[in-house]
């Protein structure tokens, strides 16, 4: 476990004071809360208990606390044996009920951050909870909030929220911001082992959240303020966003040029130094990529500049499913079928490979303009049985004998199970935007 030295600092005089709550975290009686049990908040939730501390997990639906209270995982990366275990020993519980909040040593807050459909930030799920600790902070408090947001959430949202209170930031309590990283159904990085990022308000916060998660993660990287810590995650993750759009335009110009992009990109790939290679596809899905960056060019614009190479990126990825659906479109053109009434069967819906997670998945954008230009859309994806498209509830086919009957089978999603070849000798045609069919040779195969 990491060491993680907290200076001694001065003793203050009043209750609660950063030296005795960092004696609690040392000594692992520090009694901790996490507010949010998903994706982020649940894994969290049982590191700090693995660590040795008495866990709260905080959720507004009541599913999730049952669940959690019959030793149930509902997170595809939350071992259920575990979590069981944790609750039989009572070092482990979920509730609906804030005022547990008063029994509370420290308190994480790993809520959703989604954007509205103008694509401003929803700090909804944010402020409500931000109300509830308000409600019952007390002295020697520390809470971090984890959900990813614009530059100055923490600073001009959450601290004013809660120093209503009458409680002072630093002395009485204590407030950092940590980006989550997770990463669902990555085998290699899970919450232990990711590297924490930790800013606060003043730097006893700082050290107290780096104290608290030092306990139970491998590594943790202090910065300087609770800004540099939000921005962190906005850079990691507008890093990606950017360099996704950059290669679907490649994508389009090579296209334009009769160049094999997937062949330029591999061939890129051998570069050693100063090369990461990213690659085309069908458009941006889930619910980190498409959303973050929107946050920083939403405060960008606040502050009256304009992230260009957000708005660019944005645009282009948003192009692709539209990209895609012209292909099927000429695809079937060349083989005299017209696109209205063609049957075409979607093999992943998916927002990527090897998972559940349709957030934001470009095959949903894809079928929707399928649909709307008469084609008969279905889809196969055995990681999403059902689904809802358009207000209509649509269940997964069977892959082989979708396949059989289509005109036309498009490869949304690259999940390692889906049977390629055989794919390949029952379809009429196959559109392929992920590059899966990479090395099969067919004139049925049509690359993004
Ligand atoms: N995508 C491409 N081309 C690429 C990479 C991704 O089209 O080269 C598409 C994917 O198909 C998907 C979308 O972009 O639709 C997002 O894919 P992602 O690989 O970025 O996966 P996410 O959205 O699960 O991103 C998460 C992020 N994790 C956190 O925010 C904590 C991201 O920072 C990680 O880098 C990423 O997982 C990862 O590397 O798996």
């Amino acid at each position: 476990m990491a060491t993680v030295c907290v200076e001694p600092m001065e003793r203050e005089e009043r209750p609660g004071t950063a030296a005795a709550l960092a004696e609690k975290i040392r000594n692992r009686t520090a009694r901790v809360g996490v507010i949010g049990l998903g994706y982020v908040g649940l894994p969290l939730s049982l590191e700090l208990c693995g660590a040795g501390f008495d866990v709260t997990g905080i959720d507004v639906q009541a599913g999730k606390v049952e669940a959690i209270n019959a030793g149930r995982s509902y997170i595809q990366d939350v071992d259920g044996a575990r979590l069981a275990d944790m609750v039989a020993a009572e070092r482990l519980r979920a509730t609906a009920d804030f005022s547990v909040i008063r029994e509370l040593d420290t308190l994480t807050i790993a809520v959703p951050t989604p954007l509205r459909k103008t694509k401003d930030p929803d700090m909804t799920y944010v402020v409500a909870a931000c109300e509830q600790v308000a409600r019952y902070a007390h002295p020697g408090l520390l809470v971090i909030l984890e959900s990813t947001t614009y530059p100055g959430t923490t600073d001009e949202l959450v601290l004013p929220m809660l120093e209503v209170s009458g409680l002072r930031v630093g002395t009485d309590f204590f407030l950092c911001f940590s980006p989550e990283r997770v990463d669902p159904g990555n085998a290699l990085y899970q919450t232990a082992n990711i590297p924490k990022v930790v800013g606060g308000i003043t730097p006893a916060c700082t050290e107290l959240g780096a104290l608290l998660y030092g306990q139970a993660l491998e590594r943790v990287v202090r910065v300087s303020s609770t800004k540099v810590a939000e921005m962190v995650k906005l850079l990691e993750n507008t890093f990606r966003m950017i360099n996704i759009g950059m290669v679907n335009e490649m994508a389009l110009l090579c296209e334009g040029m009769g160049i094999d992009v997937w062949e330029v990109i591999d061939a890129a790939a051998t570069k050693p130094f100063g090369f990461m290679p990213f690659y085309p596809g069908p458009g941006l899905g889930g619910h980190c990529i498409p959303i973050d960056p929107y946050y920083l060019s939403w405060k960008t614009r606040q502050t009256g500049m304009e992230a260009r190479f957000i708005e660019l990126a944005g645009a282009i990825n948003g192009q692709m499913p539209h990209f895609v659906a012209e292909k099927i479109q000429n695809a079937l053109n060349d083989r005299s079928k017209p696109l209205r009434g063609a049957r075409v069967l979607v093999m992943g819906v998916a927002y990527k490979r090897n998972i559940d997670d349709v957030r934001e998945s470009p095959a949903l954008d894809v079928m929707h303009v399928l649909r709307s230009r008469g084609a008969e859309v279905s889809y196969s994806d055995p990681y999403v049985p059902r689904m809802e498209l358009g207000g209509e509830v649509m269940e997964s086919v069977e892959l082989l004998d979708g396949v059989g009957e289509a005109d036309c089978v498009v490869i949304i999603t690259d999940h390692s199970e889906f049977p390629y070849r055989e794919v390949v000798e029952r379809a009429a045609m196959v559109v392929d935007t992920r590059n899966a069919l990479k090395g099969v040779v067919s004139d049925k195969i049509v690359r993004l």
